[in-house]
């Protein structure tokens, strides 16, 4: 199949600015730039929709560059909403280095960094090479700044169109980029580029965006209780990346299959069967979660993913490593205890308001210690290991450290 067809297939088509492209992206090859602004350290689960669409036109044989905005990070591109907070430079330039590094190691693209040539654009050379090509009219028609009338946008920020145009005529003239590829977010500056280099150059260039992946409820994908899910593990562990995934809805699986993963038409086409006939099994997401966690993290970070999963979904939480229960009981209650009964410790940890509380939990075979049963309120917890979990009722997980 086609390279076009396949992106059509996998819906990661949404604004196309020309019939031409086709072909284009069929039998020829283009070099094509993805941009990224260095608000943080690392990419994270939303941007990587995006950059796997570059990695397949790249597979097929395109040349991608990526742009970091290390000039545009200064400035800050508008969100419908509100303004954003102005960042400190050396954080940037901390940020851009650290994205440069990781992009590199995940993808191999080469990188650029607008700041080097933003830096040397004077103000009047600004206004006179490239402000006298932006029409206002044209700038508050955009969707973004629309959106923003109302509540107000600085000049700092409407002019973050004019730099990422210039971009655009900066990579077509220096590394002939005719192609700019983003999420739908970026429709109007990727517009914005192609109408400036067809007027200070007469050329045709093309650019295509992908649609918002968003979950069952309309909210963006890749958000776990409103906090960003990072690609750097130091921030994210692979395993929280897998337990996101791994948790996908029914309805939404097939079509993250497509997006995440470099998995075929038939193993996609038989997963949506398989969420179809036996749904209970999961198996859509489980190779859903598996799949971009070894494309992120590697192979031995995956299975130590689908381990950690599976031995708290059977309760077998003996055969994990210290270093895995940490990962698996990130978050959850923690409390450091020399060895005692178990009533003690419930009591003096809040897993039970009282005594009275604690034997009723017990009795009612409520408490789970490290996957058994306790009905003893004697029973010892022994300092042999370094962690011991408690779990009350079907999913209060306590983690008790052990002095
Ligand atoms: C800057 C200069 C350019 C071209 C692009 C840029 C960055 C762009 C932007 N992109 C987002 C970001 O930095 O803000 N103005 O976080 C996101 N992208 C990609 C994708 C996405 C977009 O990095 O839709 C999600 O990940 O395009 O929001 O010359």
């Amino acid at each position: 199949m086609k390279l076009y067809d396949d992106l059509v297939w996998r819906g990661l088509i949404k604004d196309f600015s020309s019939p031409d492209l086709i072909e284009k992206l069929n039998n020829e090859k283009l070099t094509f730039y993805i941009g990224t602004d260095p608000t943080a350290d690392s990419l994270h689960l939303g941007h990587l929709s995006s950059f796997l669409i570059s990695k397949r036109l790249k597979d097929a044989g395109h040349n991608p560059i990526l742009l970091i905005g290390g000039g545009t990070g200064l400035i800050g591109d508008p969100r419908p909403t509100t303004e954003r907070d102005m960042q400190i430079k050396d954080e940037i330039f901390k940020n851009a280095e650290s994205l440069k590094k990781q992009v590199e190691k995940l993808f191999g693209f080469k990188v650029v960094n607008n700041y080097d040539w933003i830096k040397e654009i004077s103000a009047i050379d600004f206004l006179r090479d490239y402000g006298k090509y932006f029409n206002v009219n044209y700038m508050i028609n955009k969707d973004i700044i629309r959106r923003r009338l109302d509540s107000g946008i600085t000049y700092c920020e409407l002019s973050y169109m004019i730099l990422q145009s210039l971009d655009f005529l900066n990579l077509y003239k220096k590394e002939g980029c005719t192609l700019q590829v983003a999420g739908s977010d970026q429709w109007g500056n990727i517009t914005s580029g192609i109408d400036l280099i067809r007027k200070k150059t007469g050329k045709e260039v093309y650019g295509f965006t992908m649609p918002l992946v968003v979950d069952k409820f309309g909210n963006k994908f890749g958000k776990s209780e409103g906090n960003a899910l990072w690609l750097d593990r130091n921030k994210t562990s692979p395993y929280e990346i897998y337990q996101y995934l791994v948790n996908s809805d029914d309805e939404k699986v097939i079509e993250y299959l497509k997006i995440f993963t470099f998995l075929t038409h038939e193993e996609i086409n038989s997963l949506e069967e398989s969420t179809k006939k036996e749904p209970e099994k999961r198996l859509a997401q489980k190779t859903l979660a598996y799949e971009v966690v070894k494309f992120v993290h590697g192979e031995e970070e995956a299975e130590k993913a689908i381990k950690i999963s599976e031995s708290l979904f059977t309760g077998n939480i003996k055969e994990l490593t210290d270093n895995e229960i940490e990962i698996a009981f990130k978050g959850v209650p923690t409390f450091t205890t020399n060895k005692d009964t178990i009533i003690n410790i419930m009591v003096n940890n809040n897993i039970a308001a009282s005594k009275r509380e604690a034997r009723e939990f017990l009795s009612n075979n409520a408490i789970t210690l490290d996957g058994e049963t306790i009905n003893d309120e004697n029973f010892l917890i022994d300092n042999n290991k370094n962690y011991h979990i408690i779990k009350r009722g079907k999913k209060k997980y306590y983690l008790i450290k052990m002095n």
